[in-house]
């Protein structure tokens, strides 16, 4: 039974994470972050970005118009998935391996993301047990009695949404036959978002994974109740930590889902805890003010499709 997402849990199947990849096809002067307003990867990269007090340049992947399949998308990151992280020409990926980098190379001069050699390994446990919930299927697989919030909707429940994506990756990967790495990335993906699928559709599954999210959430409340937050601090350590940045997209998106009452309106330590995360400036400003679905999503997808409709893209991009 598959109840973490493929990319904690099966490493042979996904590309190993790039960690400063020199990149002929990357802007190779200053900081870009390519991201989706709503993915809560890119939600927890922005929102570090933020802490650290780094400008960087945005570069929207409209995971609504499939742009994460766009050849030129694909040359940076061959996961196929976003966020990416470019710096000087060099890119970084796989969220957790983006903010450690951002937190070594940036942290100590701002004085940010730091703890102690004590609190190091609760921090790393902490953050592992984030980023092994499987947010996707929650978010797309069927929920007895619950009714998605806008844009997802009924057809994404039902396995259409990953289905529409393996039968599209098919299709790239007939195009793109002649290019190893191309063809390549997209097999990869393809077998992702199959497992993936099967994950969410197979009778049994959908229930197990909320139980194992319940489970998480019921140690989360033991750590509130006896670890430094009990005494003022966060989740981890008493700084803020990258734990605490995992955490607070992970609860901003069951809350939104409309999980809550499932999964901790009995526990309060947590409710104190999210409302704690979420009134952080960097929270709202990486993670709330993207959310405005209407003019961050919706609004530039229309105009993407009337442009790919008239001709006027290629490749995944605006002409
Ligand atoms: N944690 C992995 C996976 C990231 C991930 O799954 N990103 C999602 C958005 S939160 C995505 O791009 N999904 C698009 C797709 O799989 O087609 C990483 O950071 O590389």
């Amino acid at each position: 039974m598959r109840l973490k997402p493929l990319y904690a849990t099966d490493q042979s199947l996904v590309d190993a994470p790039l960690t400063d990849a020199p990149c002929p096809w990357a802007p190779q002067q200053g900081l870009h972050l390519y991201h989706f307003p709503l993915s809560l990867d890119s939600q927890k990269v922005r929102q570090g970005l933020d802490e650290l007090g780094l400008q960087w340049q945005s570069h929207v992947i409209l995971l609504s118009a499939q742009q994460q399949f766009s050849p030129s998308y694909v040359r940076l990151n061959s996961r196929c998935v976003v966020p990416t992280l470019v710096l000087n020409g060099k890119v970084t990926t796989d969220t957790n391996n983006i903010l450690h980098t951002l937190a070594d190379r940036f942290g100590a001069d701002r004085n940010c993301f730091q703890v102690s050699e004590e609190e190091r390994g609760s921090v790393a446990h902490w953050i592992e047990r984030a980023a092994e919930l499987f947010i996707e299927a929650l978010t797309y697989g069927p929920i007895k009695g619950l009714k998605k919030p806008f844009p997802l909707g009924k057809g994404s429940e039902a396995g259409q949404y990953h289905q529409d994506k393996v039968d599209l990756l098919s299709k790239l990967r007939e195009t793109h036959r002649d290019d190893p790495a191309l063809r390549s990335a997209y097999e990869k993906k393809r077998a992702v978002i199959q497992a993936t699928r099967e994950a969410m559709v197979t009778p049994g599954q959908m229930p197990a994974i909320i139980d194992a999210t319940m489970e998480a959430l019921e140690s989360l409340r033991r750590q509130l109740e006896s670890g430094p937050f009990r005494d003022g601090g966060w989740l981890a350590s008493e700084a803020f930590s990258l734990a605490d940045v995992q955490w607070g997209a992970v609860l901003y998106r069951l809350r939104w889902l409309g999980l809550q009452p499932q999964l901790w309106e009995a526990r309060p330590s947590i409710s104190a805890y999210a409302e704690m995360l979420f009134a952080k400036k960097s929270f709202q400003t990486g993670v709330v003010q993207w959310s405005r679905v209407g003019r961050t999503v919706v609004l530039p997808t229309i105009r993407y499709k009337l442009l790919q409709a008239l001709g006027l893209t290629r490749d995944g991009r605006i002409l």
